[in-house]
């Protein structure tokens, strides 16, 4: 015979079991208003989820306190419950193992656009590819150089794609590749075009999650669309090309493109500051100024007019090129002096 107690026991144990066999696990892969879409891990169908509102009150109280992010983003790990056969409630989102964020874009002249200082543009990425192109737009290095600090200070595995190598007729390009190749980053030429550098793209692609990053109209749809055609992504048209770029991609996307290969299309850029850097910490983020760094006279040296630092004298010896510490100085002009966290 059971007692009373025992009898309450079995029930919670089986509640506990029947909870976890009832969560489902599963991957954000875009988000649209207050509808988070979920690629369920049981049968790769997308599942449109909203968030439980407990769930958001404890995150609204964090976030506060700590930090201004985002709540849940492209590339998250999420357990949910379905209501019914496509729709579903989030209730745990899983710690991220990194995250790729940057600053929210600044309204002119006024604070930032809502609450949030810091926007996360996607989580759990293995591979960051930096795409520029050649031209339309032109290929500029300060830009890049930009993009690279963020991807360091996010902590990723960063790839650099050069695109459009077909409108590079006088191979102006290549000196710009073998600079970032000496620093330690892979670099890709590509063209969609002539099908330069798309099988090397592909193999950094198997079995990891991927992120294709950069200003509007360098080619990131357009790569996906020529490895994966079946995705059907939508492409700028050139005629509609401006210096700006077109802004075609205009929310990211995460796409399970072959079994665990997961591919992030991300709209272009169109301001990029890095996101809480400090200025005594920008040289970090610049991979080959840090063995020098070390040995400069002050360990706040920002390298700029410090008496005693290395990096200056590695440049004025040329083993730092001066395209990387112009690009340095531009960054380091930009950071704000408080920043708030
Ligand atoms: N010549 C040349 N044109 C290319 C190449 N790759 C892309 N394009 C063209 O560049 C234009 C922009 O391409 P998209 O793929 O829309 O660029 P995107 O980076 O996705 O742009 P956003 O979605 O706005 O961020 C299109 O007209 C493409 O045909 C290339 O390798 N060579
Ligand atoms: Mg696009
Ligand atoms: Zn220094």
């Amino acid at each position: 015979m059971l007692t009373k107690i025992d009898e309450r026991y079995i029930f919670y144990i089986a509640l506990f079991y029947f909870r976890q066999g009832g969560f489902i696990k599963g991957i954000i892969c875009r988000i649209e208003s207050k509808d988070y879409y979920v690629i369920s891990n049981e049968d790769k169908k997308i599942i449109r989820c909203s968030i439980k509102g407990k769930f958001k009150k404890d995150f609204r109280l964090k976030k506060e306190k700590l930090f201004k992010t985002d709540i849940a983003v492209v590339g998250d790990y999420v357990e949910y419950d379905l209501i019914d056969e496509l729709t579903g409630v989030i209730h745990t989102i899983g710690q991220r193992q990194n995250y790729l964020s940057r600053k929210a874009p600044k309204i002119k002249g006024a604070s930032y656009r809502g609450e949030r200082l810091e926007q996360v543009v996607a989580a759990n990425i293995d591979n960051l590819f930096i795409i520029v192109s050649v031209a339309q737009p032109l290929f500029n290095n300060k830009v890049l150089d930009r993009f690279l600090v963020i991807g360091e200070s996010s902590g990723l595995k960063t790839i650099i794609v050069i695109n459009k190598t077909d409108l590079d007729k006088e191979n102006l390009i290549a000196r710009w590749a073998e600079l970032y190749k000496k620093i330690g980053y892979p670099v890709i030429m590509s063209s969609i075009i002539s099908g330069e550098g798309l099988e090397e793209i592909k193999n950094f692609f198997l079995k990891k999650k991927n992120l294709l990053w950069g200003q509007s109209g360098v080619g990131k749809s357009s790569l996906l669309n020529k490895l994966y055609p079946d995705l059907n992504l939508n492409v700028g048209d050139i005629s509609d090309y401006t210096d700006k770029g077109k802004h075609t991609t205009v929310t990211s996307v995460l796409i399970e493109a072959e079994p665990d290969t997961f591919i992030i299309d991300t709209p272009g850029v169109r301001e990029i500051d890095p996101y809480g850097i400090r200025k005594e910490d920008l040289s970090h983020y610049f991979l080959e100024f840090s063995d020098f760094a070390e040995n400069c006279r002050f360990n706040t040296c920002t390298h700029f007019h410090e008496p005693g630092c290395a990096v200056i004298e590695a440049v004025e010896n040329e083993k730092i090129t001066a395209e990387r510490y112009n690009s340095y100085l531009r960054i380091l002009e930009t950071i704000e002096e408080d920043i708030l966290f």
